[in-house]
């Protein structure tokens, strides 16, 4: 296919348009992704996760500033419906993306979080992989960090950097219970505001009592919205990659996800073949009433359904 020709050679607009066809047609979905498959599993991948408005966005772009810099590529794949890079936001952070927009080195994809058929994270990673295949170095994904469906969005990144602000004090509990584990690296955003300290030592505090970790996520403090602290910051996520490196934790990651991501596609495919054997000739409508007759039971349905559908 030409357009994947031209997406190898690192055309911009091929790749957008190979993110849109992927988006929008299952079919051809299917045959770019198995054609680009060699081609993948080279990029960095980023996920920057956090509240609303914690600067993740801000941060996104002074970070992506300091990897340009060093001549690399990067993709940014915003998963918010307020993010500057889709227009939602204020005029300021608009301007400013698209400067990072038109580089050459930079691409921005966003993605609201409706209207996604199949799924939102099935899209999400379907661009990764062709930003992937396109040799972009390192490739962020921003999520706001709620809901299950953001959560293994971000899980699919290599290193995940969980943005806080100061004075969020009882959200660190609440937080706490649900993604705090899955955090490489937490950054303290917004330092130049009152409670900074405080936040990044309630943060040391839980960290410190957490058990079962084999390696203790740093805590960084930064202002985004000044460039303060974005070279620590930076050196903290290259520690990190050659921490996975290095531990084998890298391979670990990725094939767990690909096992994830197996298991959910033949998930789908006998989901459609259940949907097709129950649908037919209302053969389920007769079976309930002999359910609820007691003529069977529950257990005697399904048993016949599978021996039906093994048979097929
Ligand atoms: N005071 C302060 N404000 C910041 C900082 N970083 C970002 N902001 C502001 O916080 C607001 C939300 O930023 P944004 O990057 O859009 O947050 P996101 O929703 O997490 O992506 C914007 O008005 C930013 O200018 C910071 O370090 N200090
Ligand atoms: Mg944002």
């Amino acid at each position: 296919m030409e357009l994947i020709q031209r997406m190898l050679a690192g055309d911009k607009r091929a790749c957008a348009r190979l993110i849109t066809t992927v988006e929008s047609n299952p079919e051809e979905a299917e045959k770019i992704l198995r054609e680009i498959h060699p081609y993948t599993g080279r990029a960095n991948i980023l996920g920057i996760t956090g509240p609303p408005g914690a600067g993740k966005s801000t941060l996104t772009d002074k970070i992506v500033k300091k990897f340009v810099d060093e001549g690399k590529k990067v993709g940014i794949i915003a998963v918010d419906p307020t993010s500057p890079y889709s227009g939602g936001s204020i005029l300021g952070d608009r301007i400013r993306m698209q400067d990072l927009a038109l580089h050459p080195n930079v691409f921005i994809r966003s993605m609201g979080t409706r209207g996604y058929l199949g799924g939102l994270s099935k899209h999400t990673k379907n661009a990764l992989k062709i930003l992937d295949a396109a040799g972009y170095d390192y490739i962020i994904i921003e999520t706001v960090g709620v809901g299950q469906s953001e959560v293994d969005i971000v899980k699919t990144a290599d290193s995940i950097l969980m943005v806080m602000v100061p004075g969020l004090g009882d959200d660190i509990q609440s937080i706490k219970a649900g993604i705090m584990e899955i955090g490489d690296i937490f950054v303290i955003n917004k330092s130049d505001l009152f409670g900074a300290d405080r936040t990044a030592t309630e943060v040391n505090m839980m960290l410190d009592l957490s058990s079962n970790m084999d390696r203790r996520p740093p805590v960084v403090k930064v202002t985004a919205s000044k460039n303060e602290g974005i070279d620590t910051l930076k050196s903290e996520i290259i520690n990190h990659l050659v921490y996975l490196n290095e531990s084998g934790k890298l391979n670990e990651r990725r094939k767990n996800n690909m096992r994830t991501e197996v298991v959910e596609l033949i998930e789908t495919e006998l989901r459609k073949i259940v949907i097709s054997s129950t649908a037919s000739e209302n053969k389920l409508e007769s079976e309930i009433s002999k359910i609820i007759t007691k003529e069977k039971n529950i257990y005697e349905v399904r048993d016949e359904f599978l021996k039906a559908i093994r048979e097929e």
